[in-house]
């Protein structure tokens, strides 16, 4: 059976102890990048996706969110120390999802977000930004649920969010049935420390087009789109094998695969998208370069302009030769 948005929060929510004791609670959420892309919605209200996908973690990129009450006629959002204006659709992005989580009409909040990737440049701001204002809220009103409970609301504010609430790898499972209640992540339970991902910063302007605008144009008009189950299923397989047996060529092989059919599928669309620009293929073509040299560095590319490159720490030098603007990050807290 299908439900409601309203009904699909009363499950999860109509359950839990509210708390009012506390006058403000805070949260980090990191950033995260799919390694087995996540692209298209079976149900657009729940955002239930089509398929599984599987994520790593950006470290200490990611988003700090306060959660308090205040005493004014609406909500408060600030954006890295900025108020952020009613009329903007990040303020109303935000305020349609403390809607779902609002204890009463006149419980206005004073929501405070710092990020320290840059806003809307597809480097998964929205993930990070929901999932530590879920988390947030969970300490806020002392609800007591588990990271896999609060990945299934975090979902309702952007599909990929649902993987930002762990370091490390993260499973998000699409589950089969339509109340969305099989659609959660989980932590992946393996530790692989010399894995780095860098980012290499192509445009920090905002995005094209949306990436909820975009699947939706992908899946209704892409001719790929009908195999992109068939794609998941080989690299979700593969990429799993490769973390449990720590082969990263295979699993930079399969994370670049699942890039590149991406894109592919998504300038298939009409009309189409093509989320890269010049500088994108650019880079792309150095790090294959530098394959071609024997380096072990793959990419991999997110619904937006920017690269992010797999390695292991021993490439950290030579990447940061070719690429010296590029960020580096460590996914797994014991090797910060
Ligand atoms: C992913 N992306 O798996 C894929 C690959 C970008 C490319 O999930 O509509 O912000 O909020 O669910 O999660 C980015 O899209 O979209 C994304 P909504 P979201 O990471």
């Amino acid at each position: 059976m299908s439900l409601s948005t309203r009904e699909y929060i009363e499950s999860i929510l109509g359950k839990v102890n509210w708390d009012f004791s506390k006058a403000s609670a805070g949260a980090f959420a990191p950033s995260n990048i799919a390694l087995s892309k996540y692209w298209g919605k079976r149900d657009k209200a729940l955002n239930l996706p089509f398929t599984d996908s599987v994520s790593i973690s950006l470290g200490n990129l990611g988003a700090v969110t306060n959660v308090k009450n205040t005493q004014e006629d609406n909500d408060v959002v600030f954006l890295n120390d900025i108020e952020v204006d009613r009329n903007n659709p990040f303020y109303i992005r935000l305020v349609k999802f403390l809607d779902l989580c609002r204890p009463g009409d006149d419980f206005k909040f004073s929501i405070d977000t710092v990020s320290n990737i840059p806003v809307g440049a597809g480097i998964a701001s929205s993930a990070c930004g929901f999932a530590a204002l879920t988390k947030a809220l969970n300490e806020f009103f002392s609800w007591g649920l588990s990271n896999e409970k609060l990945s299934m609301l975090a979902r309702l504010g952007s599909g990929s969010a649902a993987r930002s609430m762990w370091d490390g790898f993260v499973y998000w499972h699409a589950g089969n049935s339509n109340d969305g209640k099989d659609c959660y992540a989980e932590l992946m339970p393996y530790e692989w420390p010399e894995i780095r991902v860098g980012l290499i910063l192509i445009e920090t302007g905002p995005k094209i087009i949306s990436s909820t605008d975009a699947m939706n144009r992908c899946v209704a008009t892409s001719k790929f789109y009908s195999d992109w189950p068939k794609v998941c299923n080989v690299v979700l397989r593969e990429v799993c094998s490769a973390i449990e047996s720590k082969d990263f060529e295979k699993l930079g092989y399969f994370s670049e695969h699942s890039a590149t059919k991406m894109h592919e599928m998504i300038r298939a669309s009409v009309p189409s998208i093509d989320y890269s620009t010049i500088k994108t293929y650019d880079a792309i073509e150095r790090i294959l370069g530098m394959r071609r040299n024997g380096h072990n560095v793959y990419f991999t590319q997110d619904a937006g302009p920017n690269i992010k490159v797999l390695y292991m720490k021993e490439e950290q030098n030579n990447l940061l030769k070719e690429f010296p603007e590029m960020v580096t990050t460590t996914p797994f807290k014991s090797s910060r």
